[in-house]
């Protein structure tokens, strides 16, 4: 088999609902229908979990976000995991990112990943990236592998456009790139002409930020059958959390919001699209954004110490064959004060500590959650309850590092709010002359007072 190339894209806070073909009552998403309808529609496609990082962390490792350093949004992933581009490097291939980053301990609006960021993208076997730290809109001040660039229009159609650059200028190598728009996360300013015909406005800025990225995803697949590469091109879709409360048909009727681990913020759209290998499906199975690496290490037969232990995704390969495969484990989700559990039709859902109350829900049933069923089958309960429980505490030992060789975290972690750190002190000037960060102006002067009084 010739190595495909892989495109790895991913919405910001885009709810399950929040596609034309999950039948939200006015977004129109013609674009992602049709990838939809060409490739795997996958209906039960889960978020590892119900905010920012911790999804983005899940797909690049394969494992459960807490395991790797990243229990929230904001958090660096650890430097001692194994990525599925340092992998895909090991294999020849050219790997790119496009887009939010997240994962290097940086908190605030998006703001150009410094040259000398000990978390930037290639640290974790990007070769090339085009990327802020956190969420971006119009017109974005961009770093080119530390260099800063500024661009002009809707940022899902400039990170889209660069992909497709790299594709063509890597074209004799097969090439990975991660794109991860900043929309529809706000602030949300969508294009005139995509917020038009919404009639509220800020629900407008809103879907019209996703109209964008229908009409993204509609620049990608035309720009890869241009390249003629289309036949030979995996493109993995999702979103890294549930849906907001700006738009009450964001989760399509399912319960709780984005920062939820009901289903309404960890159920997100999610579509593989493969002309030349895969036929179109439409599939309820069970799977998540920690499947992605260990899928692609089958796929492409990568050695199976690619990925580090203990592993929380599966292969979704049989599924890319047409079949229907089986989970030997329960997918786990470990979030603030909740853990869940879903085995096929059900879903554990409670408090991490023992003794507290967990609820058991058929979600085929009752797809909102609604009625527990501990009493009922109290056998299923007890068995779901002690894995989830067993999950819990392996969980908790990786997060302090025993997955890892030294058996300790090396690097100390950093979460931090960009205008604190002085790293970022000499570009204050030039970023409040920015609409993005106008906003910033207060907090700015305050941290610069507080400084001036520690010295
Ligand atoms: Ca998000």
């Amino acid at each position: 088999m010739e190595s495909p190339n892989i495109i790895l894209v991913m919405a910001d806070d885009q709810g399950w609902g929040q596609v034309g073909y999950n039948g939200h009552p006015t977004l129109k998403t013609p674009h992602l229908d049709a990838m939809a309808e060409a490739g795997i529609r996958l209906d039960r496609f889960y978020a590892a979990g119900p905010v920012c990082s911790p999804t983005r962390a899940s797909v690049l490792t394969g494992r459960t976000h807490v395991r790797t350093g990243v229990p929230d949004h904001g958090n660096n992933l650890c430097l001692q995991e194994k990525t599925l581009p340092q992998a895909l490097q090991e294999a020849g291939y050219s790997t790119a990112l496009f887009g939010k980053w997240h994962l290097n301990g940086v908190r605030g609006a998006g703001v150009p990943i410094l040259e000398d960021d000990p978390n930037h993208p290639g640290k974790y076997g990007f070769d090339e990236w085009l990327s802020v730290t956190n969420y971006f809109d119009l017109n974005p001040l961009m770093s080119r592998s530390g260099a800063f660039e500024e661009f002009e229009g809707d940022s899902s159609n400039i990170v889209v456009a660069e992909a497709l650059k790299f594709m063509e200028r890597e074209k004799e190598n097969p090439t990975l790139a991660v794109i991860w728009y900043g929309s529809p996360h706000g602030p949300q300013i969508a294009l005139p002409e995509d917020r038009a015909g919404f009639e509220d406005d800020s629900l407008g800025n809103h879907l019209g930020e996703i109209v964008g990225i229908d009409r993204s995803i509609g620049l990608l697949r035309k720009g890869l059958r241009e390249l003629g590469i289309e036949d030979n091109t995996l493109i993995w879709y999702c979103s890294d959390n549930g849906g907001l409360k700006t738009d009450p048909d964001a989760c399509g009727g399912l319960r709780g919001l984005k920062g939820s681990l009901f289903e309404g913020g960890i159920r997100v759209p999610g579509i593989i699209e493969w002309p030349g290998r895969i036929k179109p499906m439409v599939t309820d199975f069970p799977a998540s954004t920690m499947d992605i690496m260990p899928t692609l290490v089958d796929l492409l037969d990568l050695p199976k110490d690619s990925q580090l232990e203990v592993r929380d995704g599966e292969s979704l390969l049989t599924l890319l064959g047409g079949g229907v495969p089986q989970r030997a484990h329960p997918i786990p989700f470990y979030y603030g004060s909740q853990a869940a559990l879903i085995d096929g039709d059900f879903k554990l859902i409670g408090p991490k500590k023992k003794g507290e109350a967990w609820r058991l829900y058929n979600l085929k049933d009752d797809p909102s959650e609604g009625r527990d069923l501990s009493s009922e089958l109290p056998e299923l309960f007890s068995k779901m309850r002690a894995q989830a429980l067993a999950t819990v505490d392996s969980i908790e030992a990786s997060a302090v590092g025993e997955d890892y060789p030294e058996g300790r975290i090396i690097q100390k972690t950093r979460r931090a709010q960009w205008y604190q750190m002085k790293e970022y002190a000499p570009y204050f000037e030039m970023f409040l002359q920015r609409p993005e960060y106008a906003r910033y102006k207060e907090r700015i002067a305050k941290s610069k007072k507080s400084k001036k009084a520690a010295k």
